[in-house]
């Protein structure tokens, strides 16, 4: 039998060494700072995407541009919005052309400036709003009104359940006493309610001062009949029973102080809660384990304040709502801050953006608040 060379074995030695210390330097490496790009600056121009022939065509917006689109990793459909620079309901598509719009008559306008209207796609295509303080809409596609429920305490968040009821909230300048989450049935016969002080004391901080006592945002009822609340001023959200006890409490203050809760959302069949934690810059969009409340997933951006809506997207990447701080990341200069929602794959790259182009939002929250994604 003849033996090996032992020079083969000094090189293989040799090598694995240098392997090895490669592998260490890298490990202990600083990784270099990478330059704070804007939303913008990553762009790939729409003009290059390949235009699907199933996608809906419409008409181009002067304010709205699609800053990324890659037409492979994205979810392609429409996206239904509201603009509250003009109480204009869009649904666009992957382009940005409006290919359906909806201006609420005056009559149903309470404030001038819509806050927080809430608006969805029911599945016989109609369109449910809320309106602050005003009531809940429901439209057909043409425009029609089909079925409203008037109640001055409501803001933010209206769904239709499985049932045919219809739960919605009230958070905007709520107080102490006001019912923070009501189901109505078709006919507006009230069958459910929760209030916040039926469960929390009453503390008159600043902290409870802003907006409201709880600031409830968001509200969903869960396949079990439980309901998940957002009470946005004592960060935190908490699912409660039918008999309104709290059997969960999400607290998000370990994330920081002062991050306000938006649109937490349970996709029961991922075992997951996604929320929005808002907090002027930078803000986060978190995924935890519904049972262990580990963090599975979270996005951030340096250029990104403000987002208040984000929703799990059937190819698992997420739509995002919020703000582009211009990249200065600055909270006290926002004058150049604009409006601007994203699609992010899981690996965190933003493979769709609208933006408003010619309107900036200065200090405010932004004029997108929250959006859906429907599939082609
Ligand atoms: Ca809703
Ligand atoms: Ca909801
Ligand atoms: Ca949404």
């Amino acid at each position: 039998m003849r033996k090996k060379p032992y020079w083969i074995l000094g090189v293989v030695l040799v090598i694995g060494l240098l392997a090895g210390i490669g592998w260490v330097t890298k490990k202990t490496q600083t990784p270099v700072e990478e330059p704070v790009e804007t939303i913008a600056e990553v762009a790939e121009v729409v003009a290059e995407a390949e235009i699907s022939s199933e996608m809906p065509r419409g008409t181009t917006h002067p304010s709205f541009e699609i800053t990324v689109y890659d037409e492979n990793q994205a979810y392609n459909g429409t996206t239904l919005f509201v603009d509250t620079r003009d109480n204009i309901i869009y649904e666009v598509n992957m382009l940005g052309e409006v290919i359906w719009e909806f201006t609420p008559p005056d009559e149903w306008l309470v404030y001038k400036n819509i806050i927080g209207l809430d608006v969805e796609k029911l599945e016989n295509g109609n369109v449910l709003m809320v309106i602050s303080g005003s009531g809940i809409y429901e439209i057909d596609s043409s425009g029609n009104l089909i079925w409203s429920h008037s109640d001055p305490d409501v803001s933010h968040d209206v769904d239709r359940l499985e049932n045919g009821n219809t739960l919605y909230i009230f958070g905007n300048n709520d107080e102490a006493g006001d019912a923070n989450v009501k189901e109505v049935t078709s006919a507006g016969e009230l069958v459910w309610e929760w209030k916040a002080s039926d469960h929390y004391e009453y503390v008159d901080t600043d902290q409870f001062a802003a907006q409201g006592w709880t600031h409830v945002n968001g509200a969903q009822r869960l396949s079990d009949g439980t309901t998940l609340i957002s009470l946005r001023n004592f960060y935190k959200s908490v699912i409660v029973d039918g008999s309104g006890e709290i059997v969960r409490e999400y607290d998000w203050a370990s994330f920081g102080a002062n991050v306000d809760p938006h649109e937490p959302q349970i996709y029961e069949d991922e075992e997951m809660l996604l929320v929005c934690l808002q907090n002027d810059s930078p803000y986060e969009a978190v995924q935890i384990n519904l049972e262990t409340e580990e963090i599975e997933w979270a996005y951030n951006h340096p250029a990104f304040r403000t987002a208040r809506d984000c929703d799990r997207l059937p190819n698992g990447n997420t739509l995002i709502v919020g703000v582009n701080n211009g990249g200065t990341g600055n909270a006290v200069d926002m004058m150049d801050d604009y409006s601007v929602m994203v699609e992010v794959t899981p690996d965190k790259e933003i493979v769709w953006a609208l933006k408003i182009i010619d309107e900036t939002v200065g200090s405010k929250p932004g004029w997108f608040y929250k959006a859906e994604r429907f599939g082609l």
